[in-house]
């Protein structure tokens, strides 16, 4: 799919020239173009290897402390696998145009549910992590995070302090939010002018729901994403199409043309 030339209408050209609070939210699309599969999209089953495993089990059936109570080392595998490919991939064009966007801006503020690190990677710094760190793990009994630790095929390692299963620190099903990043987000979307969703299906709650909290406070609400979403119809602009190809043309037209 290609985005095609895209016009930008010359009334978000100007408010976002002359904007001072901004706010992006990004979810899995944003990745998608680094290699990074989504969550929700439908993905062709490879047959073979890994991927193909993993195809056989819906994600969210997989990020749950349900799961990890059911199967520890097939969830820890999953995660596992994960952490490889993120590791494997790199920044796409619309990571790099979000950082340049920060450039421009004095407030802006990224929010993201992804676990990836791809944006602070690209170079952005006011990042907050909704849904944690995939390249984290941290024991799931007593907290203390690790660096190190045994990849036993067996079974999955254990805390050194408790002896308690590792996990990866990130935000399951039914688990809170870290309340800082949270709260941050939430202050920021309440003040801004300016709130993009970018990427996200727009189902998962809490993150779903700030969009809608800026939509109310009176933002300008600008959707970029693949395919409608449950926000399309609030949204006061929509581009559909890959976030690596409009949000480059988009910075392009309101900071570098004068
Ligand atoms: C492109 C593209 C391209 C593709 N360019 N676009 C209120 C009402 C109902 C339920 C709840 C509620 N409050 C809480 C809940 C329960 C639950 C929830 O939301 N459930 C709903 C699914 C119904 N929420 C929680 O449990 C949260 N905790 C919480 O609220 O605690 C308090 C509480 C608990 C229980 C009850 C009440 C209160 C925690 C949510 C944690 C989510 N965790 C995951 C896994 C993280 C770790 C991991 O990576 O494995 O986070 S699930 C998964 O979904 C991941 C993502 O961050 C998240 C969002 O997905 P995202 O990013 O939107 O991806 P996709 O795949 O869905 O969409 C991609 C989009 O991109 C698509 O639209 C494509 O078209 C598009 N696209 N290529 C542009 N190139
Ligand atoms: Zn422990």
């Amino acid at each position: 799919m290609s985005a095609g030339p895209v016009a930008f209408p010359a009334q978000l050209v100007t408010l976002l020239r002359g904007s001072s609070r901004l706010v992006a939210l990004t979810g899995a699309g944003v990745s998608q173009e680094s290699g990074l599969r989504t969550f929700r999209d439908a993905h062709p089953s490879t047959g073979s290897g890994r991927a193909g495993l993993w195809s056989q089990h819906k994600p969210e059936d997989l990020a749950s402390p349900e799961a990890f109570r059911r199967d520890p080392k097939l969830v820890w595998d999953w995660y596992a696998w994960r952490r490889e490919a993120v590791k494997a991939v790199r920044p796409n064009p619309g990571h790099y145009a979000l950082a340049e966007m920060e450039q421009h801006v004095p407030g802006f503020t990224l929010i993201t549910q992804n676990v990836d690190g791809l944006h602070r990677m690209a170079g952005s710094q006011n990042v907050l992590e909704l849904h944690g760190n995939i390249q984290r793990v941290r024991c799931a009994e007593c907290y203390t995070f690790t660096e190190v630790w045994d990849d036993d095929t067996e079974s999955v390692p254990r805390c050194r302090v408790c002896g308690g299963l590792l996990r990866p620190d990130v935000v399951w099903f039914g688990e809170s939010l870290p309340r800082d990043q949270l709260e941050a987000a939430v202050e920021a979307a309440r003040a801004c002018e300016v709130f993009f969703s970018i990427g996200t299906s727009g189902v998962v709650q809490p993150a779903a729901s700030l969009a809608f909290a800026a939509h109310n406070r009176g933002a300008v609400v600008v959707e970029i994403n693949a395919e409608p979403t449950p926000l399309t119809q609030k949204a006061d602009h929509v581009f559909h199409g890959r976030s690596g190809e409009i949000l480059p043309r988009l910075v392009e037209a309101v900071w570098k043309i004068t």
